[in-house]
Formats: structure tokens, sequence, C-alpha cells
């Protein structure tokens, strides 16, 4: 087999090419590549080296595909101090992104170019990790703490404009990089310049960077709350400057391996890949067939609408917002133009850039102004028959090949496009609230769905900064879906003996964003029960998962909205408040109920609502709602808040086992409830046989 590393003569400089697509990253064999090039320069007539990639970027780190594999020499870390003793002057030539390993490559060089395009970072915190090749001692003694302490605490990649600001890098050029760095390499030889070593600094912390590191601790605490890498990363940084380069290598090298080990680390691994996968589409030709979308309509001035408009405006295409009256509107103008004033005054956008975005979109009452729209977008009220209707209007009015899409959030999408003579240009494309803020969006495929259809969908998706999953249709589609459980878990807890306090709690330590109960006060507790006054007592399951619900929205407790939910909040700060009141309706309701209070742990409530998500989710799987196990994590993961840390309901399931998670169902089963703990015959089936839920596909 081929090296993916080259190495060739250049008159008087070595040049050593990396070309390991798709991104170059570092994988035993480009490893073993570079060691042998660095070899070979040491000993030719080279009088310098120059490392720099093919394709279209520079090294973007480890190949994280090896992770969890035993590690195969030889290791990045002795490779990196090769190259920084190195007996040659060695230049990296940077484009695209040098990332993790990527840029810790570049830091054992002496001197470092880019182009003025490129980006560089150190983004394993992302992945549960910290710079494991010395980046978080060569950083610091080449940059200093502020840029070591927010690329290294942050993960974000910085411009190279930046970096040079920082001293990352050494010089920009616009073009011909490779050609510039040979002839830089050149002159710096010529001119007798220093083998500068990262290893050679020296890097103290002044007071300052100390109140840095203390104010950056506190806010990654509030940020990546619950993640372990963080903080270990600073104090590496930390390590930089009390231990000579020799100990602090050793002690970023016992950190890293903490992390590794570390069970979040898989699971935020897990996550970059699932989120790429998600965009995905099985069966699908690369080569289908797209429509060009420049014109989007959207029909429903609401809050959802009002924030699909923002998300297709700002990345530059045509909206049209309908609704049925000029006030309605009006309205829904005004709303986005208030969001767009915070956004201004946060800093995030200029004034000329929201005119810019709001000359994009264009009010409207009348279908007619939807005539030639390559996407429609239907946001209106949550009723099969009000869309029904508008897809027989958009039917009479909308141009041949044109993508039809209800917001729906529960509606059968394929009793919406039967309505039409074109059920085939069709979909679902389930936004999340606050549309224009939250990342996921549901491609829900109806029976009829074209691949045209898909396959623009999950492209436009990208194009606005969505990210994708292809659901099927079932009530609820994925996300939805598995609130039902989740939330029925939630209300038994609480009627059995639990406080709201205490299971959002326990849900919070653990990692969700926020706990269900708060989670309900904040959507609205009148939305649930003006969806149970349309079902039957037998549709509405047991009063237990509801009665308390209802009985807050009877009392005038609406959630976040009325002030009192589940909670009190504070009219001015907004926070969240325990209520006597909430209790006693509570107990009320249990004694009606002839349940008798009990202390429940915490773990019992963090197990009941996380297993009842990994069987709903194991269902939704078998029955080919969703593609595979990892699209519900990402699901899950955009669109309501659970950790990433985790890695999503399924992996966590995977991660805990799957026998042992079958085995606590059942225990619920003869405990709780065998009528809401039955496991799913796909868990059951993979405990049986050792089976993964990442191997499942569903058909
Ligand atoms: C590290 O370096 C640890 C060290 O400190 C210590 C070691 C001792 N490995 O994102 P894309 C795949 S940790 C393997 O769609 P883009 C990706 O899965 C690493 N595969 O492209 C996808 O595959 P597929 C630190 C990787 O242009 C394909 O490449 N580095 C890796 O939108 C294209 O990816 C990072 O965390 C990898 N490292 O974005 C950087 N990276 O086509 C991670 C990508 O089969 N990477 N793939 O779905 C990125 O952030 C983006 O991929 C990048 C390109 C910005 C580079």
């Amino acid at each position: 087999m081929s090296s993916p590393v080259s190495y060739a003569l250049h008159d008087t400089v070595g040049v050593i090419t990396i070309d390991n697509p798709p991104v170059n990253a570092l994988s035993q064999a480009v490893r073993a590549g570079i060691v042998d090039a660095l070899e070979q320069a040491a000993s030719d007539s080279s009088e310098a080296v120059v490392i720099a990639c093919a394709g279209r970027t520079f090294i973007a780190g480890a190949d994280i595909t090896e992770f969890g594999r035993p590690p195969q020499e030889p290791f990045l870390p002795f490779l990196l101090d090769q190259l920084e003793q190195h007996p040659k002057l060695t230049v990296a030539a940077i484009h695209g992104t040098a990332l993790g390993g990527g840029l810790e490559t570049a830091l054992a060089c002496n001197y470092r170019m880019a182009l003025s395009s490129a980006k560089v970072g150190l983004p394993e915190v992302k992945l549960g990790l910290l710079p494991g090749a010395g980046g978080t001692q060569r950083l610091p003694r080449v940059a200093g703490a502020q840029a070591a302490i927010t690329m290294i605490g942050s993960g974000d990649p910085v411009s190279a404009s930046k970096a040079l600001a920082w001293s990352v890098i050494d010089r920009v050029v616009n073009d011909d990089l490779l050609t510039e760095a040979i002839s830089w390499a050149k002159e710096l030889v010529a001119s007798g310049a220093p083998q500068r070593k990262a290893c050679d600094e020296t890097f103290t912390l002044s007071d300052d960077d100390r109140q840095l590191i203390e104010t950056t601790r506190q806010a990654l605490n509030k940020k990546t709350r619950g993640e372990f890498a963080p903080q270990r990363a600073l104090d590496c940084i930390v390590a930089a400057a009390e231990l000579d380069f020799k100990a602090g290598l050793k002690r970023e090298r016992e950190l890293f391996i903490e992390c590794m080990s570390n069970p979040q680390a898989a699971a935020m691994q897990h996550m970059f890949f699932a989120e790429r996968e998600a965009a995905k589409v099985d069966g699908l030709d690369r080569n289908t067939p797209k429509v060009t979308i420049q014109k989007v309509g959207i029909i429903g001035a609401g809050t959802m609408g009002g924030g699909i408009a923002m998300c297709f405006a700002q990345a530059g295409m045509h909206v049209t917002l309908l609704d049925r009256d000029e006030d309605a509107v009006a309205q829904g103008i005004a709303r986005i133009e208030k969001n767009y004033a915070i956004s201004v005054k946060r800093g995030r956008l200029t004034d000329d850039q929201v005119s810019a975005i709001m000359g994009n979109i264009t009010p409207a009452t009348d279908y007619q102004a939807l005539a030639d729209a390559d996407l429609v977008i239907e946001a209106v009220f949550e009723n099969l028959a009000i869309k029904q209707d508008v897809f027989r209007t958009l039917d009479g009015i909308c141009k041949d090949g044109a993508i039809l899409a209800t917001n729906t959030s529960y509606q059968d999408v394929n009793a919406i496009a039967a309505v039409t003579q074109r059920p085939e240009w069709v979909l679902g494309m389930h936004f999340f609230s606050p549309a224009n803020v939250m990342r996921l969006l549901e491609v829900v495929r109806g029976e009829k769905s074209n691949d045209t259809v898909i396959a623009t969908a999950m492209a436009v998706a990208k194009t606005i900064g969505k990210t994708p999953v292809l659901a099927g249709v079932c009530y609820g589609f994925i996300g939805n879906r598995m609130l039902q459980p989740y939330f029925r878990e939630t209300s038994l807890c609480l009627i059995e003996g639990a406080t709201p306090a205490q299971i959002d709690g326990a849900m919070e330590r653990w990692g969700m964003a926020m706990g269900p109960l708060a989670v309900g006060d904040l959507a609205g507790l009148d939305i649930g029960y003006k969806a149970r006054e349309q079902l039957s007592d037998a549709e509405k399951g047991n009063p237990a998962s509801y009665l308390v619900a209802d009985r807050l929205v009877e009392a005038g407790r609406l959630g976040q909205k009325s002030g009192a939910g589940y909670y009190r909040y504070d009219p001015e700060t907004r926070a969240r408040l325990d209520d006597p009141d909430v209790m006693a309706i509570v107990e009320a309701t249990s004694a009606e109920l002839g349940i008798t209070r009990r202390a429940i742990s915490d773990e019992e409530i963090v197990d009941r609502l996380t297993l009842a998500l990994a069987n709903e989710g194991a269902r939704i799987l078998e029955e080919g709602i969703a593609q595979r196990a990892s699209d519900i994590d990402v699901v899950y993961i955009y669109g309501y808040g659970f950790p990433r840390f985790k890695g999503g309901p399924m992996h966590n399931a995977e991660a805990r086992g799957i026998a042992e998670v079958v085995a606590r169902i059942n225990e619920f089963a003869e405990t709780l409830s065998a009528e809401n703990w039955q496991p799913s015959q796909l868990l059951l089936d993979l405990a049986a046989s050792g089976g993964k839920l990442r191997d499942v596909k569903a058909h």
C-alpha cells in the first residue's frame, strides 16, 4: 500500500506532503510516513523542511476513528518530539483547518505560515479530551496565556489573522502557499534565523493571567456544565507555567489519559460521527437531483413561522411571510424586528446586516404571492383540518415542482399530503422552537415523498445552519413521540412522591439542560391541556400521568407566561421558586387517586426518565421511523437539551449495557407498571444476542 505521506526535495528544501483524504487526519500510516520522511530529510542535502498537506485542509487532528482501539506506534508525542528536535529548520504550511494534533504538529515546527483563509484550533475539549500531543505545553509557550486559555478552554478555532496577532503563527499569505513557504524557508536559512523551539521557551502566569484562568473556569462551569475535560485542559496550562517542559508533558499525558478513560470522551466522539451520519439518507442516490431553493413561502407569521422565516432570510433566500390579515403579518414582522434588535444590542449583528435580512422578507396576505415559491412551509395552528385546507389551497396555486412542507409536530403528514394532487412533493419539516436558534430539523418523509424532495430538504437544512435528521411518519415523529413516556414517568414520579424541584434537580445534575417540569412551564401547560381536551378518557390514559397538570391549568397556572406553573416565577428575575400551593395540589391528587406517596431516589428518577426515552427510541428504530440509533441521539441533543457528554439516550443505554437496561426495565415492570414498562423487542433481541444498537439499520 502506498504511503499517504510523500517526501521530495525542492532545490534545498525538503517538502513533506500529507495526502490522507478527506481531512488529512493523523492515522498510524500518516504518523509512520512523517517519521520516515523526517529521517530522510535529516540525512539528505536539504537545508530546511516544509510540512504541507494536499487536498482541502492541513491536518485536522488525530484520526478519531482510531480512538478506542489499541494505540499503534509511532505515537504522536514521540513524532512531534522528533520533529521539534529535527536537525533542519522546519516550517509548517497551513491551509484549511489545522486542528488538534494538526496544530500540535505545526507548533512542533520552528516556524508557521498560513493562508489568510486558514483557521487553527485545539478543539479536543469538544471530543471530551484535551490536546494530548504537547498542545497544552507548546501553545502557551509560543502564544502566551490569553491565546492558550481561550483556544484550549473553548476549543473554538481562530482565524489566521487572529492567530497571527497572538503569534500562534508567524506569517500569513494570500495564495501560493507552498511556493511561499519554500522561499520563506530558504530566506530563514540564508539569514541564519534560529531553529526556534517551543520547548525552549519559558512561560509564566501573571496575576492577571491567573485571574483569567479563574474566570474562564467559572464560565466553562456554566457553559459546559458537567463536562470533565475543559477544567483538566486548564489544569494543563497551569502546569505549563509551574513545571518544566518535560514534566509538563508528563502531566498533560496523565490528564489526557484520564479524559480518554472517562465515558464522556466516547459519548462526545460518538456525537461527532452521529451528527455527520444524520445528514445521510440510506438508499438515496448521491446524484439525486435537488430543487434550487431561492424563494421560500412561510404560512403563519406566529412565533414559529417568524423564526423559520428568519432562518431562510439570514441565509440570503427571499421569503414571503403570509398570514390571514394585515394585522397578523405586521405583528409577525414586528416580532422578527424585535428579535433582531436584541441581536444588534448584543453585538451579534449590525444594523446594516439586519436591514439586508429584513429586505429578504416580504409580507403577504394573498396566497397568490406563493405561486412562484420553490419551497413553502406551513406553520399554522396544530389542527389537521386547518392544515389540510392550507395544502388544498397551495395545491391550486404553487408551481409544478415546488416543495410543500408542513411544520406540524404531531399531525399525520400522509393525511396532509393526501388532500393534494401531488403528494410526492409533500413532506414534513419540523422545526424546534425558537426556530431561529434551535439546530435540529426533523425532515419527515411521507409515504409518497419523492427522493428529490428529501434530498432537497436535507441539503437546504444545512444551508440554513440546521442539523437535519430523517424521520418517518408516526405520532410525534422521533423527538415528540419519545417525550410521551418521558413526561409520563415525570408525572408519575411527581404523584408517587417526588417534588418538582427534586425531579428537575436530579435531571439537571445528571446533565439535562432543563428538567422536564421546568420545560413544561416554559412551553406552557395549556398546550397539553388543550390537546387532552380533544381526547377520550381511554386515549388520555392513566389520570395519574396528567391530572396534576390539568389541576394546575384549571388554577390558572399555565407556566412561565402566567408567572406560575409547577413553580412560581419571580416577576423580576424570572427565577423559579418552589411553591407549597403546587405541593398541596400534588398531594391532594395523590390522595384522590389512592396513591401512597413514598420517598423516590434521584437515581430512580434518572433511570425512569432516561430508560423511558431509550425504550421508546428502540421502538422507533424497530419500526423504521428513525434510520439509525445515532440519529435519535442527534434529535435529543440538538432538540431537547440532552447532554452531549452522555451521547444521547441511545448511546447512554448502549454505554450502560443493553442487558442491564433490559433488566432495569423489567424491574420497573414488576415494581411500577407492567403496562408502561414493556421492553421493546429490539432491546430484548440485542440483550439476548449481545448485539449493538449502533449496528441496527432500519429497514
Ligand atoms: C486530537 O487531535 C487529539 C490530539 O490532541 C492528541 C492525540 C494523541 N478523524 O466534518 P466533515 C471525517 S483529537 C477521523 O463533514 P467539513 C468526518 O467524519 C482531533 N475522521 O467536513 C467525515 O467523514 P464522512 C481534533 C475525521 O469540511 C469527513 O472527515 N480534531 C476527522 O465540514 C469530512 O468531515 C478535530 O476535532 C478526524 N479527526 O469539516 C477536528 N475529522 O465523510 C474534527 C473529520 O465519512 N474535524 N473526519 O462523514 C472537524 O472539525 C471537521 O471535520 C473539519 C472539516 C473542520 C476538519
